[in-house]
């Protein structure tokens, strides 16, 4: 049976009655009622007003290919009447699972041999704060068990992965973050390291994790774990110092190196991966999000050799796994997406072509007489709101300058996230240089309306 065709009012009043959103204010959300999206082609979301609104943010940083693939649909189709379900536990395996993860090994070659599959980015950070105890116990070291995180990082919504991420927000709704992770400050040079050369910002930054190794004690640290470039925390991109510095700490220790690539990973920096794009080499790598370009939940964790040789050679069980590991719809689909990043050459077109061109375009927000700041990379960008461009003074809060520069853009089709009072954005990949032109420019004149707003 297809969905029921009803009314915009009817959608927003059976929402309103019965279902609990993700990250929502439900007081808020029931006084305006939901924005309902009815379909999507593209690089273009449809809502049931009948407007149409450019996805600046790929759904949620994952709908890397864009809306409509009909040949992401035909491969789920294709394999849910092959095989719509089986597991990978007790020494069982398909083919879409098993082909899959000898595709990955090869997409994520030389450095990246063995994949565990998740279904989500959350349940892929679980298992691989899993995987990195497991390997310390292999290693005789389980007293190696503390995990660094970094302040206003996120690694999704589990128990495990909001402890280990630094939202303060998060934390307080936690009644008890789980002990064991500690957390580092960002390598936020806007926010956070005024006047400092970024350089030896990224540097003094970097080495805080040296510091923080010193005060528990290298005989305790596991790993370091945090995301390339911050996605949630509102696309923060460390100076070019900063990750060689950080690979060097962690190998001077010993300790493992994770990198979350729930964003950054299958070309979103124009890169395969984050740590590709900063010439560093991590242990473990999280995905989920552009792996199935967000058309099936999927995730996993690709192993480089060092812990995949050593939890795949024995020790006894791994007891770990979700019945959706390796989910052969999924896998299905994700072979599909690898297949197309291939054929339409995506990840080489954002670093060569399309990246370059939204990075220069984009740069141009920084005349607007609002903007303090506009960074980016790859297919990211960064918008700082401010009152006042020389000193980098913020609007006061209650000015809600980023919330309302973000309906703005909703009702004048554009999807620009704010996180606070940075405006981010994370088009598709396949958006094209007209594309990029139209987000250009309705930002600008989003950044009209919201400067007007605020004067009154
Ligand atoms: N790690 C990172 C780096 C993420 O960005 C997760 C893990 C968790 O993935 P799942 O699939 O469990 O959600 C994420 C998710 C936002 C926003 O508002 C970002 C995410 C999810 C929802 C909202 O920017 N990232």
């Amino acid at each position: 049976m297809p969905i029921p065709i009803r009314s915009k009012q009817d959608w927003q009043a059976l929402d309103a009655a019965h279902h609990l959103h993700p990250f929502t204010d439900y007081a808020d959300l029931a006084a305006k009622g939901a924005r309902i999206i009815s379909w999507a082609e593209g690089a273009h979301l449809h809502d049931a007003d009948g407007r149409t609104i450019l996805d600046g943010m790929s759904g949620l940083w994952c709908v890397n290919l864009g809306y409509g693939r009909r040949e992401l649909a035909e491969a789920a189709q294709r394999q849910m009447l092959e095989l719509p379900y089986y597991n990978n536990f007790f020494q069982t395996a398909h083919p879409p699972a098993i082909e899959l993860a000898h595709r990955l090994a090869e997409f994520a070659a030389p450095d990246y041999t063995r994949v565990f599959f998740t279904g989500s980015g959350s349940e892929s950070v679980d298992t691989a704060i899993r995987m990195i105890w497991r390997y310390w116990q292999l290693q005789g070291q389980p007293q190696r068990n503390v995990i660094i995180g970094r302040r206003n990082g996120y690694h999704g919504s589990t128990i495990a992965g909001a402890s280990l991420g630094g939202m303060k927000a998060v934390h307080a709704q936690l009644a008890h973050p789980l002990p064991g992770f500690v957390h580092i400050d960002q390598p936020y040079a806007f926010g956070e390291g005024a006047g400092l050369d970024p350089a030896a910002f990224g540097l003094e930054r970097a080495r805080q994790l040296a510091q923080k190794i010193e005060e528990i004690g290298p005989d305790k640290v596991a790993a370091f774990f945090a995301e390339p470039i911050q996605g949630a925390g509102g696309v923060i991109i460390p100076p070019d110092t900063y990750w060689p510095e950080i690979e060097r700490i962690c190998r001077h220790h010993g300790i493992l190196l994770v990198t979350d690539e729930v964003i950054c990973g299958f070309g979103r920096t124009g890169q395969r991966f984050g740590a590709e794009y900063f010439g560093v080499k991590p242990d473990l790598m999280t995905v989920a999000k552009g792996l199935t370009s967000g058309y099936v939940p999927m995730g996993a964790v690709l192993l480089g050799a060092r812990v995949g040789e050593a939890l795949a050679s024995g020790g006894g069980e791994f007891f770990h796994g979700y019945t959706y590991s390796g989910h052969p719809v999924a896998a299905a689909v994700a072979l599909e997406v690898l297949r197309v990043l291939e054929r339409e050459r995506v990840i080489e077109r954002v670093r060569e072509d399309t990246g370059p061109y939204l990075q220069q375009r984009w740069r141009t927000l920084a005349e607007h007489p609002l903007v303090g700041e506009a960074r980016g990379l790859g297919f990211f960008g960064a918008i700082e709101l401010v009152k006042d461009k020389a000193s980098r003074e913020r609007f006061p809060e209650e000015k809600s300058a980023g919330l309302r520069c973000r309906e703005f853009c909703f009702d004048n089709g554009l999807v620009m996230r704010a996180v606070g009072d940075t405006m981010i954005v994370a088009p598709p990949l396949i958006l094209d240089r007209d594309g990029i032109d139209e987000l250009v420019e309705k930002a600008w004149k989003c950044l009209d309306l919201t400067a007007q707003a605020l004067r009154n």
